[in-house]
């Protein structure tokens, strides 16, 4: 069974979410890629949200910019965890993606990150976390790739005194 899900609103989202799914892939979680647009594609994106569970994944990571509803019309529809990541929309820099996304009124969660790559690499590094708790093997590969993360850290910057 896949674990997470990586939808997204359109293909040129792609550029953002393959970090997503590159970040995944690097900690060897199974995920699936799919585009499904919330207003482009809305019967798809009902019949994915209300069939996410019963096709064994665990966490969904739902990338959409501008009015991006993606996330939060997922959310409605699915019980499973679903994180946001905001595209940086030529428009607005992502700001309308962001406040689309972050302001779910009480009651229908959607765990928003960053803006643009930042955001996707996280949402892939908090949808391990999550599958970590219930895998031990994944919770060492999450720990040793964030001790590789400390270590390429050098102590003085290049080219100081
Ligand atoms: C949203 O509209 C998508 O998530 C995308 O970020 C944005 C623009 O889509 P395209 O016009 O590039 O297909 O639905």
């Amino acid at each position: 069974m896949t674990a997470v899900a990586i939808i997204m609103g359109s293909q040129s989202d792609w550029e953002t979410m393959r970090h997503a799914a590159e970040t995944l892939t690097a900690l060897d979680v199974t995920s699936e890629t799919r585009i499904v647009s919330a207003h482009r594609t809305p019967e798809r994106l009902f019949a994915f949200a209300r069939g996410a569970k019963a096709e064994g994944f665990k966490v969904i990571i739902a990338g959409a910019g501008g009015a991006a509803h993606l996330p939060g019309m997922t959310a409605s529809l699915t019980e499973l965890p679903v994180l946001g990541v905001p595209i940086e929309s030529k428009a607005l820099a992502g700001l309308d993606s962001l406040y689309s996304i972050v302001q779910m009124p009480a009651g229908i969660p959607v765990g928003t990150l960053a803006i643009g790559k930042a955001g996707a690499i996280n949402a892939a590094l908090l949808a391990a976390s999550v599958l970590a708790l219930n895998d031990p093997a994944l919770a060492s590969r999450l720990a040793a790739w964030r001790k590789r993360q400390t270590d390429a850290v050098s102590e003085r910057p290049e080219g100081s005194a």
